[in-house]
């Protein structure tokens, strides 16, 4: 068994309760802890609403690949509002780490290579998992990030 951290997005429409509806379909019937909700600053791309950012993690015994497809199956299920390329997004699921698996599939790069420089990463991992983010390396990270409360609070 593997322990898996996964990294949650959301800034367009019910941005809880995407999150939320996402939760069983990336994390199939295994065990799983979560983050806060953190409102996090955009980081790259166009002018947009700010985003709320969880990390997920997960005690799985699948394969970077198998993530991958329950992280599409997931944005597939969310993605009902038109998406504009580049834009706000329903819900961005992405894979950070497998534990100590690498995947070199340009479509599933494990570790995620820009995990390390995204402060609505670092934060909500660092709740879970302490030992993986050290101060210097959240300090040197990218964006504004704001603990809000848990996604059940916020239902
Ligand atoms: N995702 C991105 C790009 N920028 N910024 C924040 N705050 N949160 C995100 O999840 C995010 C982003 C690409 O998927
Ligand atoms: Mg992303
Ligand atoms: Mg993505």
């Amino acid at each position: 068994m593997t322990l898996a951290y996964l990294s949650l997005g959301s800034n367009l429409g019910d941005r809880g309760a995407q999150l939320r509806d996402a939760l069983p379909l990336v994390t199939n019937g295994e065990p799983f802890r979560i983050s806060k909700v953190y409102v996090t600053e955009p980081v790259g791309g166009v002018e947009q609403d700010d985003f709320w950012n969880v990390v997920v993690e997960l005690e799985t015994a699948a394969t970077p690949r198998e993530l991958l497809e329950r992280a599409r199956a997931a944005e597939t299920a969310a993605q009902r509002v038109r998406d504009v390329r580049w834009g706000p997004r329903t819900l961005d699921v992405d894979i950070l780490l497998v534990g100590e698996q690498t995947s070199e599939d340009p479509e599933i790069l494990v570790p995620h290579p820009r995990m390390w420089e995204r402060r609505f990463v670092l934060l909500p991992l660092r709740e879970l998992a302490p030992a993986l983010v050290s101060d210097v390396l959240l300090a040197k990270a990218e964006g504004g990030v704001v603990p809000l409360g848990t996604l059940d609070e916020l239902r």
